[in-house]
């Protein structure tokens, strides 16, 4: 037998969840309308119609939540502030009430000794901003640090970790280019628009956390970055897959780390915008010291070139012009969504997929930590988001048998374990989810809990998982998968 795998003293376990996903109570206290409350009423756009409306109704339930966690021994908790809360229209002075909920929620971790992890942005952008030009607009940004300052504000003192950023390739990408997040806009070029908007709204709202909460806040993002492989080694495939790098993850990494962007990718997108966008001074605005790096992954791509296509299209009414950049936007199949770039085609991976149709490949989470290591030697790196959807169901003994969810959370802390002894500085573990909640356009289809919520009841219920995941956070040692059932936790 082969000794556990032990991780470092002080490695922070936790587990996360983002406002519109769980809060429910959108008509609370003052909250105004976001993008996502639109698009969730926009037919056809979230599966059984589903809206966040009810959430799992932790605005109200988050003292039994938070409990919750305690009992499973998680010493961190990330959640999102809902920044329509705090703006109802995003600008203007703040909204007491809703700043009040947050103060209340950070008050009942740090009094169950849970650190909270708070990110400020976590795509419900409210919907005066959208009807005002949303994310591809230069002034979302600004108003983004206006209200990334009165959140600092109020909760400054408590909050040992900021997160300016969810995912921003999400937001620009789902979000205007293949459409299938809110607001459901399909335009490539507005999407490049917002990329930028994106990294000013980081660069602007890191420096306002400080001014607000002391210069010694520890502020960073949350990227989820893609880890596409090449099918081969010939030329097309590989400069395939770096096209997908360049579009995907270096528009973000660029100028956050290096204040650049790739030169290459203004010309491999240059069919769809000359990049006026970005103007003198702003590359400055976007980097500023980061504190650390938030990893959000899943799974891995397996990319070719295509034939006959290798660079931009000459012809963008043609053939494989913008239909092709919209078609290749499907979620749930072999081609991850949102494909700016041309001449790129996914491929078939062989092995265990989960719900999401996203193929089971730990091994990609080791290479991620490992690159951005040697990159930036000296950046801490968390994991933010870990996870998977199964479709899971209370069984007749009352419990929720998730083996397939415990063997994923196996595999990819074996695999963050791979990378700390390579020498990459991860300082905790966040799952995604804490408990089952709105899976954005999957509506309550997808379960990402390791607790389960019956959304009839909206009674949680501990899942084989979140049993697991207790015994390593209280212990700090790779519980084999089989290991800490629930009988096991019940005896302890
Ligand atoms: C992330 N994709 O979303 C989010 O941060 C979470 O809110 C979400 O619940 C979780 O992952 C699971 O989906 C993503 O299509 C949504 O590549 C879609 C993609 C990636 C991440």
């Amino acid at each position: 037998m082969t000794a556990a795998r032990r991780f470092p003293d002080g490695f922070v376990w936790g587990a996360a969840t983002a406002a519109y996903q769980v809060e429910g109570a959108t008509d609370a206290d003052g909250r105004g309308p976001s993008i996502w409350d639109t698009f969730a009423r926009t037919p056809g756009a979230v599966l059984g119609g589903h809206t966040g409306d009810l959430g799992t109704d932790h605005y109200r339930r988050f003292a039994d939540d938070v409990a919750l966690m305690a009992d499973l021994g998680l010493r961190a908790y990330r959640f999102s502030v809902a920044w329509p809360r705090v703006q109802p229209t995003g600008r203007g002075p703040a909204n007491q009430a809703g700043l009040d909920f947050y103060r209340r929620l950070a008050d009942t971790l740090l009094a169950h000794g849970i650190d909270p992890v708070v990110t400020l942005y976590h795509w419900d952008l409210p919907q005066p901003l959208e009807d005002a030009g949303g994310w591809p607009a230069r002034d979302t940004a600004w108003r983004f640090a206006d209200y990334a300052g009165l959140v600092a504000g109020a909760l400054g003192d408590r909050v040992p970790l900021w997160t300016t950023l969810n995912e921003p390739w999400c937001t620009a990408y789902l979000g205007y280019a293949s459409g299938e997040h809110a607001p459901g806009v399909q335009d490539p070029a507005r999407a490049l628009a917002a990329v930028h908007t994106l990294n000013l709204a980081h660069g602007l709202g890191a420096r306002a956390v400080r001014a607000a909460a002391g210069d010694a806040a520890q502020v960073s993002i949350t990227l989820n970055l893609q880890v596409n492989r090449a099918a081969s080694a010939a030329p097309a495939d590989v400069a395939a897959k770096a096209r997908l790098d360049r579009v995907a993850n270096e528009v973000f990494l660029g100028p956050l780390l290096d204040g650049a962007y790739p030169e290459e990718v203004v010309a491999e997108t240059a069919h769809l915008t000359d990049w006026s966008f970005v103007r003198d001074g702003d590359l400055d605005l976007v980097r500023t010291r980061l504190d650390a790096l938030g990893v959000n992954y899943y799974t891995t791509a397996l990319v070719a070139g295509v034939p006959d296509a290798a660079g931009p299209v000459p012809d963008p009414g043609g053939e494989t012009g913008p239909a092709d950049v919209q078609a290749a936007s499907p979620a749930g199949d072999e081609r991850p969504p949102a494909n700016l770039v041309t001449g790129v085609r996914w491929l078939h991976q062989p092995g265990p997929r989960t719900a999401m149709g996203w193929v089971v490949d730990p091994s990609g989470l080791t290479e991620l930590l490992l690159d951005l290591h040697r990159r930036r030697p000296d950046l801490p790196l968390w994991i933010t988001e870990n996870g998977a959807a199964y479709p899971d169901a209370v069984a007749d003994d009352g419990r929720v048998h998730d083996a397939d969810r415990i063997a994923y959370l196996h595999g990819h802390l074996d695999a963050v374990g791979a990378a700390l002894d390579a020498g990459a500085d991860v300082r905790g573990y966040l799952a995604w989810s804490l408990m089952d909640n709105f899976e954005w356009a999957y509506g309550y289809e997808r379960r990402f809990g390791i607790v389960h919520v019956d959304y009839a009841t909206l009674e949680r219920t501990v899942k084989d998982s979140g049993h697991w995941y207790r015994r390593l956070a209280t212990t700090g040692v790779l519980p084999a998968p089989d290991d800490a059932g629930p009988a096991a936790d019940d005896a302890g």
